[in-house]
């Protein structure tokens, strides 16, 4: 748990400053800040607000009570601002995305779902063109500082939620093709493109189990044995998870080949592999996609040679 004495070490090492001139800066003198540090002593009211106002926190923040940094104000500031990453987006990802900035969530799906109904989009190019292009700016957005992260679990949540309804205008009827298990390694919690690659496969008739972010090694096996799955889909985002996604995809070939059953097929996909175009194969998976649309296309050849 953070207190005092660790937020401001942490602020002061973020600026890069010596103790020396944040106490120049503060009007303070250096030991005092060395004790602050230390948590022999604590500042007064006054000294509290200086701090800061100076690192342009929340009391709550330097005081350990929230992991959010910003204060509301500069929270309100951000959503004028225009960031690079949102000034490239196309009118309906910037008008998803200014009005997720609004708190106007209702809004943001309406505007969506009636783009559908009234036929200026499809679903696939609802994924494409503004939910995939509208989180990947939240992203730099969060990444130059122009947004905080309660902001990036915002869009995500309210995207998962919209993901939700939208499945009903892609996916009708029984399935008819094979069996794929969706998920991610423990430790990722990326799981919104391999959301859209199980609905576009399930769109395409096949049988998706999608169990989604952060799911244990031994239960992705599990699933595979259980629901006689075909195919494992495997999604990383985070380049520290390789390792993991290795470890577990040797662990899930291990438990799921018994003689007789056909070979269980691995596709990867995401984030991590788009950066490294051969790091499927080191991972010990059969092929890769890049993208939602190349993806089911990519299966159904997986399925079918
Ligand atoms: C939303 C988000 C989150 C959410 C995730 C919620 C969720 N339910 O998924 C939360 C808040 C949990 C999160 C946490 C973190 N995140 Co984050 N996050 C993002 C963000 C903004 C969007 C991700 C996303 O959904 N993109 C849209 C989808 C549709 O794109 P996609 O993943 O590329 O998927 C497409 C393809 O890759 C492909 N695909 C994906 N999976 C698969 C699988 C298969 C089999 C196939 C064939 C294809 C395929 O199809 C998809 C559709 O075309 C990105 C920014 C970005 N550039 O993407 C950062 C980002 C990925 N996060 C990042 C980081 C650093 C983190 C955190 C460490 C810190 C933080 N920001 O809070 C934690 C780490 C948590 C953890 N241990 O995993 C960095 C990653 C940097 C890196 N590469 O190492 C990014 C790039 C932000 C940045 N600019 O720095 N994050």
């Amino acid at each position: 748990m953070a207190n005092l004495a660790t937020r401001l070490r942490e602020l002061r090492r973020g600026r890069n400053l010596q103790q020396a001139q944040l106490a120049a800066a503060l009007g303070l003198a250096q030991t005092t800040i060395g004790n602050y540090e230390q948590g022999n002593r604590f500042p007064s009211e006054q000294t509290l607000l200086r701090i800061a106002d100076y690192f342009e926190v929340s009391l709550d923040y330097l005081l350990g009570r929230s992991d959010i940094a910003l204060t509301t104000d500069r929270v309100l500031e951000f959503r004028t601002r225009d960031a690079p990453g949102r000034a490239a987006l196309s009118a309906p990802a910037a008008a998803y995305l200014e009005r997720l900035l609004n708190g106007q969530q209702q809004s943001a799906f309406e505007s969506v779902i009636s783009s559908i109904i009234e036929g200026r989009m499809s679903v696939h190019e609802v994924y494409r063109e503004i939910l995939e292009p509208a989180l990947k700016a939240v992203g730099s957005m969060w990444e130059t500082n122009e947004t905080t992260v309660y902001f990036e679990h915002f869009v995500s949540h309210a995207t998962e939620s919209l993901l939700g309804q939208l499945r009903s205008f892609l996916v009708s009827g029984a399935p008819t093709k094979e069996t794929i298990v969706l998920a991610t390694v423990p430790g990722e919690q990326h799981e919104l493109g391999l959301r859209m690659v199980s609905d576009f496969a399930e769109a395409d008739g096949f049988r998706c189990i999608f169990l989604g972010a952060n799911t244990p090694t031994d239960h992705i096996a599990k699933a595979v044995v259980d629901t006689k799955a075909d195919v494992l889909a495997i999604s990383a985002t985070l380049a520290f998870d390789v390792d993991v996604v290795t470890d577990a995809l040797h662990r899930v070939r291990a438990r799921t080949s018994r003689r007789g059953r056909t070979p269980l097929r691995i596709v990867a996909g995401g984030q991590a592999f788009n950066l490294d175009r051969t790091l499927w194969k080191r991972v010990g998976a059969d092929c890769f996609a890049a993208t939602v649309d190349e993806a089911v296309p990519m299966i159904a050849r997986l399925v079918s040679g």
